[in-house]
């Protein structure tokens, strides 16, 4: 077995995949993706022209976007944590929850982060504006689902993998209001986990390079 995560450390998508491998002690080759690793960066390119990351190669097989490269773990390099229940009815709650932690958390929360990442003439203020609103009714109706759960959805799996990044960064990003303690419960319930403490330590070196300003504290 050869996995090779092409990657890096302060990013929340590349967090979702490590932190999969992490809870599985799934062996993997870290690939660099950061300027001052130019090679890595080119053969990434040249696997996936579109350049997201993470990216993980097979044993020479390319699988993109951080939720199927879950599911491929899964399938193909199992572990004690399934991320996606046997029960399709039960897996159908952990794909949806996966896909409103990926596109109305991390959407735009990325927004945010990427319009202070431009210059001043080039911000889009009513785009930022409307990610704030999406991430503030998310909150709102997170806060509800997540009054009697421990994790997303069931056992600890595929969408708390996708939130724990999401939901780090986008309270940096827009704050999570007091008044939603049962979504700032779930974020720090997944900070204490192990899989996650790692990911986020490992990311601590680049947090100067957070555009708005990390804040003092995870
Ligand atoms: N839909 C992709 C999103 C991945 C993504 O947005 N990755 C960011 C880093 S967190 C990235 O590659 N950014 C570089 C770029 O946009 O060029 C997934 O689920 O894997």
């Amino acid at each position: 077995m050869s996995l090779e995560l092409f990657a890096h450390p302060f990013s929340s998508y590349c967090w979702k995949v490590l932190i999969a491998l992490y809870e599985n002690d799934t062996p993997f080759t870290f690939r660099m993706l950061a300027p001052d690793h130019p090679e890595e960066s080119a053969e990434h390119a040249r696997i996936w022209p579109l350049r997201r990351m993470p990216t993980l190669v097979d044993d020479g097989r390319p699988v993109f976007e951080a939720t199927i490269i879950i599911e491929y773990l899964a399938l193909r390099h199992p572990g004690r944590v399934r991320f996606v229940p046997a029960d399709p009815r039960e897996a159908i709650d952990v794909r949806m929850m996966d896909r409103i932690f990926d596109n109305y958390v991390s959407t735009p929360m990325q927004k945010i982060v990427g319009d202070a990442l431009r210059r001043p003439d080039e911000r889009d203020p009513r785009g930022v504006a409307d990610a704030r609103t999406l991430l503030e009714t998310t909150y709102r109706w997170l806060d509800g689902m997540m009054k009697d759960r421990e994790w997303a959805s069931g056992a600890f799996g595929l969408t708390d993998c996708s939130a724990a990044g999401a939901l780090f960064y986008a309270d940096w990003a827009h704050a999570i209001d007091p008044a939603f303690a049962n979504v700032r419960a779930y974020r720090a319930r997944l900070l204490a986990r192990p899989s996650v403490t790692r990911a986020v330590d490992e990311a601590r070196p680049y947090r100067p390079f957070f555009p708005l300003g990390a804040p003092d504290r995870d």
